[in-house]
């Protein structure tokens, strides 16, 4: 039997009551969300005639997202992180700013209070023994594209495993293991030594997995390293690079990567260059030069405090 009272007077009357639009109490942009988001989903319920097992069978497995602490993993699986990013380059698209380095997803896995230096930081501690060495470097850009002396690189990603320090389900991790702030230096450089981190999963068995497999779909993404960009007069930038040839590159289960942010990864092993970065052996090396925007009228119009705060 298929019915439909989404329409009904009763219904619309009971949705305004639901948000509180009755009262005066209360935060009016909240209403007003929780309004339209409850709309849809009463509407979703009457179109798809979503019975009361299929309902609570959801209900339950919010309580189990949360449980895990998994609602800032299903975000991006679900796309809305990189939609949000679309919406950010669309408005500053109308805007006539362009963004030199893309930006991407910051991803659920951010510490904040990693050490800082000037220059250079090594980000592993040497316990990952399987990883490749690795060296990145490049110049940090002012919005004139000129070299930024004293801007803030913060740095992070996981181990071969694909485990990040302060989620690593093992425990095995030092806290802030491949986690750095880098200050640039006074050519607005910044470099830093670690290990060419592997892909990451979602955990098995886990209520994001679940909806996935649900979904036909997989939880992993491809090898990539974090960045949050800051400097004085210029919005925050958030990005990511992937690791080039990692083949799910254009399978991300997070919908990260974008053109721009897959720099070329380059073998060395002539001795030269390996003595050059006081190594004893071949390493792999990516250069990724870095422009940040100028603030919008004095502000930072694109910047979230709130997931950092969660995060941390
Ligand atoms: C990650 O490492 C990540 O970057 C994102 C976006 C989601 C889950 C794990
Ligand atoms: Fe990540």
């Amino acid at each position: 039997m298929t019915v439909k009272i989404f329409d009904r007077p009763d219904v619309q009357e009971f949705l305004k009551v639901v948000s509180g639009l009755d009262k005066a109490d209360g935060n009016p942009r909240m209403k007003e969300i929780i309004h339209r988001l409850m709309s849809d989903l009463f509407k979703a319920i009457d179109d798809l005639n979503i019975t009361p097992d299929e309902y609570w069978t959801g209900v339950a497995w919010l309580n189990d997202l949360g449980a895990a602490g998994q609602a800032g993993l299903i975000s991006p699986g679900l796309g809305l992180d990189h939609f949000i990013d679309e919406r950010l380059d669309a408005i500053d698209a109308a805007m006539g700013i362009d963004n030199p380095t893309p930006r991407t997803i910051e991803g659920p896995l951010y510490v904040a209070g990693a050490p800082e230096s000037t220059g250079f930081a090594r980000l592993d501690d040497g316990s990952d023994t399987d990883g490749q060495t690795l060296i990145m470097h490049g110049v940090v850009h002012d919005a004139d594209k000129k070299p930024m002396p004293g801007a803030k690189v913060e740095v992070w990603h996981c181990d071969t495993r694909g485990f990040y320090s302060h989620f690593d389900p093992t425990g095995k991790q030092a806290p802030f293991n491949m986690r750095r702030t880098i200050i640039a230096d006074e050519n607005g450089r910044y470099k830093f030594q670690s290990i060419l981190p592997s892909g990451y999963g979602v955990p098995p068995g886990s209520p994001t997995e679940h909806l996935l497999s649900a979904l036909g779909r997989h939880g992993q993404r491809p090898a990539h390293i974090h960045f949050f960009i800051s400097a004085p007069g210029h919005r925050k930038l958030t990005t990511q690079i992937n690791i080039e040839g990692d083949p799910l590159i254009n399978d991300d289960f997070a919908y990260a990567t974008r053109d721009g942010l897959v720099p070329r990864v380059v073998e060395r092993n002539d001795e030269e260059s390996i003595h050059a970065n006081n190594l004893n052996g071949p390493f792999a090396e990516i250069e990724f030069d870095i422009f940040l925007t100028s603030l919008v009228d004095g502000v930072d119009n694109q910047v979230n405090e709130k997931r950092k705060r969660e995060a941390a």
